[in-house]
């Protein structure tokens, strides 16, 4: 049967049905993805699309809007029983949008913040002097203990308490290990900051129990739903009550149009999805993975940052195999495995080059691989980076990631 899109446009539909075939035979290894379910995709190709809806629920600045408030309403009910909060903001259209609006609610032009340096794991909007996010306050970056790689909270409170920043970011893009959100608490009641914690990366390990929650423990949270909570490609804010009126103010009419109401509705299916038991098991799972997958790269002779992961993600240093993270992603490419160059903490590389690979099993997962799979992976990454300008060996590779993904398809009949 001829669809709609293929009579009407038959290059766009071409290009969609080779990106199908790209997901389908290659693995996916970026951090930041998923294969979301066709359930939040359909709810996205919906007639929700088409309503404008100023405003929220039962307050909105054009009629018509009865039906879409139910949908708003569900998607917000159900992000706060999901995560535990007194709040919920569902209509930021990304996980920038919703760090924007936390800071025009929050902050003044100009006062002192606290977030993880872009490259020591933080993302560009907590802070990056070439993002808005620097350009507009005053950013105090903290990075990782230089020995461990990791967090060290000592650090982080002597620095907070001599800043006095009015709010502290925790939370990153490229940070394998857990975050201790008990412990940012307490450094930010030591110097009376406020605490928002971006979970845009572990959103989903943290509503499938796989990671401690910061709701308890932070002011306001702000996440994305299209990572490892594996929804629509979108932001939402989690908010104490206290806080709820500042950031829908910011939200609309501080910073965004109407909202998007069919992912709105797409948000709603997926914390639906992620509330059921089936999701903790699928946390539990990216989980060891990830560990199951560092520890066989580990074992290849490539060094793991931090030494692990306790999470869905880890970064892996390349010096040792003598390649770049701009080459490592490249030869990973033409070898069918999907991945992203990352610079690791004190990177000699510049950021387009770097040293580093970050590598996420969030999506594999999804299409239902192991640790067995994991291993396999591992070895076929080691094979290509030792070899890069081996076309045959590149070529074998390629095909064993292709037999390897013909077992495990996300999207099998599309
Ligand atoms: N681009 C996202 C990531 O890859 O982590 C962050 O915005």
């Amino acid at each position: 049967m001829t669809t709609a899109l293929e009579s009407s446009d038959p290059e766009i539909f071409a290009v969609i049905g080779r990106e199908v075939v790209r997901q389908n035979t290659t693995i996916q290894l970026i951090a930041s993805e998923n294969f979301t379910s066709r359930a939040v995709m359909e709810a996205q190709g919906t007639v929700l699309t088409n309503k404008y809806s100023e405003g929220y629920p039962g307050k909105r600045y054009y009629g018509g809007n009865l039906v879409v408030d139910e949908a708003e309403n569900l998607a917000r009910d159900r992000a706060c029983s999901l995560f535990g909060a007194e709040h919920a903001n569902v209509q930021p259209h990304s996980g920038a949008n919703a760090n924007v609006a936390v800071f025009f609610a929050m902050l003044e032009p100009g006062d002192k913040v606290m977030g993880m340096r872009l490259d020591q794991g933080g993302h560009l909007t907590h802070g990056s002097p070439v993002n808005f996010s620097g350009k507009s306050y005053d950013f105090a970056s903290y990075g990782v203990n230089e020995q461990t790689e990791q967090l060290d909270y000592d650090q982080i409170r002597d620095q907070a308490k001599a800043e006095r920043p009015k709010m502290i970011i925790a939370g990153a893009t490229a940070y394998p290990r857990a975050i201790d959100f008990a412990a940012f608490r307490s450094i930010a009641d030591d110097c009376g900051a406020l605490l928002m914690v971006d979970a845009a990366h572990i959103a989903g390990l943290i509503a499938g129990g796989a990671h401690a929650s910061p709701v308890p423990h932070a002011d306001i949270v702000t996440f994305t739903t299209h990572k490892t909570l594996r929804g629509p490609r979108a932001g939402c804010i989690l908010s104490r009550s206290e806080y709820a009126a500042a950031i829908d103010k910011a939200i609309f009419p501080g910073f965004q149009g109407g909202p998007l109401m069919h992912v709105i509705a797409a948000k709603a299916v997926a914390f639906h999805e992620a509330a059921q038991p089936s999701f903790r098991v699928y946390a539990a799972k990216v989980v060891a993975n990830a560990a199951a997958l560092a520890a066989a790269l580990a074992g290849h002779g490539l060094r793991i940052v931090s030494g692990g992961t306790d999470n869905h993600l880890m970064l892996v240093d390349l010096r040792n195999f003598e390649i770049t993270g701009k080459v490592g992603q490249e030869v990973l490419d033409r070898a069918g495995i999907t991945t992203n160059k990352n610079a690791i903490p004190n990177d000699p590389e510049k950021p387009f080059v770097t040293s580093g690979l970050r590598l996420g099993t969030a999506s594999m997962t999804t299409a239902g691989m192991g640790t067995d799979e994991m291993v396999q992976i591992a070895e076929m990454i080691a094979t290509a980076l030792r070899s890069p300008n081996d076309d045959g060996v590149i070529d074998a590779v390629r095909k064993q990631a292709n037999e390897l993904c013909a077992r495990f398809i996300p999207y099998p009949g599309l």
